[in-house]
C-alpha cells in the first residue's frame, strides 16, 4: 500500500524532517554549551534536555532517510513492510524522550528529595504506558483498534496531566516570584504540544492513510517534536538560569 503526495505534498515532508533534524542538533549543541551558565545543581535538567534532544536528532535521521528510501517518486510505501516509511522510530524515540522530559521537569524544580523521587516513580512509568499503549493503534489500520489504544494510552496520559497540574501546583507556591511564572508558562507549553500528539493520531485513525492524512500526521508531529524538545528545552535553560541568578550566580554568568 502506497500514498501518491503531490510535489508540494513531498517537498513539505522532506523539508520539515531536514527542519526537524537540525533543530535537534543545534539544540543539542546549545544546551550543552549552556552547562556552566546555571549553577551545578540545575546541571541534571539540561543533561536530559540534551539527551531528548539528541536522541531525537538520532530518529530524525533514521526518519528523514526511511522517508527517501520508502519513496518511489511521489508514491511513499506505507504498508508496514520491509522498505516502507517507518512511523515506529516515532514511537522509540518518545519511549525514550517522554520519561526524560519528565524527570527534566522534575530536576528543574529542584524539589526535596523525597519528593522529586515520588513524582519520577509515578510519572516515568506512566509516560512508558502512555507511549507503548499508543502504539499498536497508530499502526493498525482497523479503526476500532485504533480507538481502543487510544483511549487505553488517554488513562496513562490523564493521570501525567493530574500529577503535574494538580500536584505539583503546591510545590510550585514556594518557587522565586518570577520563576513560578515562567513554569507557569512551561506548564502552558507542555499541555499545548502535548496536546498535539492525541490530535494527530485522531488524524490518521480513518483507516487506511490518504495523501493529505499521510501529510498531516508527519507535520504534525515533527512541529509538536520541535516544540515540546527544543523550545521545551530552551524553557528549561531559561528557568534554570533565572534560578541560579536567584540563588546568588552572578548575572554575567
Ligand atoms: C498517543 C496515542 C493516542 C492517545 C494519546 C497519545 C499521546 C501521546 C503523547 C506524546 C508525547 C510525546 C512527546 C514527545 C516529545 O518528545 C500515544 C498519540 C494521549 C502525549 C512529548
Amino acid at each position: 500500500m502506497s500514498v501518491t503526495l503531490d510535489s508540494n505534498q513531498w517537498n513539505l515532508v522532506y523539508n520539515i524532517f531536514s527542519f526537524g533534524l537540525i533543530s535537534m542538533l543545534a539544540c543539542t549543541v546549545y544546551t550543552l554549551v549552556s552547562q556552566s551558565r546555571v549553577l551545578p545543581k540545575y546541571r541534571n535538567a539540561l543533561v536530559m534536555s540534551s539527551m531528548v534532544t539528541f536522541i531525537a536528532g538520532y530518529h530524525y535521521f533514521r526518519i528523514f532517510n526511511s522517508f527517501g528510501e520508502a519513496s518511489e517518486g511521489m508514491a511513499v510505501n506505507v504498508s508496514g513492510e520491509q522498505g516502507a516509511f517507518n512511523e515506529a522510530y516515532r514511537y522509540v524515540d518518545w519511549l525514550l524522550t517522554v520519561p526524560l522530559l519528565l524527570v527534566e521537569v522534575i530536576a528543574v524544580l529542584a524539589l526535596a528529595k523525597e519528593v522529586s523521587k515520588s513524582l519520577i516513580m509515578r510519572l516515568v512509568p506512566a509516560s512508558a504506558a502512555m507511549i507503548a499503549l499508543g502504539y499498536p493503534g497508530e499502526i493498525s489500520s482497523d479503526k476500532n483498534t485504533a480507538i481502543l489504544y487510544g483511549v487505553l494510552s488517554t488513562i496513562p496520559f490523564l493521570y501525567i496531566l493530574y500529577v503535574l497540574f494538580v500536584e505539583l501546583g503546591k510545590s510550585l507556591e514556594r518557587q522565586p516570584a518570577g520563576v513560578a511564572e515562567t513554569i507557569g508558562r512551561l506548564r502552558l507549553l507542555l499541555i499545548a504540544t502535548w496536546g498535539v500528539y492525541p490530535v494527530s493520531y485522531i488524524l490518521g485513525m480513518n483507516g487506511d492513510p490518504t495523501a493529505s492524512s499521510f501529510v498531516g500526521v508527519q507535520v504534525g508531529y515533527t512541529i509538536a517534536d520541535i516544540l515540546a524538545k527544543c523550545v521545551f528545552g530552551l524553557t528549561i535553560l531559561k528557568i534554570a538560569r533565572m534560578k541560579s541568578h536567584a540563588e546568588g550566580m552572578a548575572a554575567d554568568h
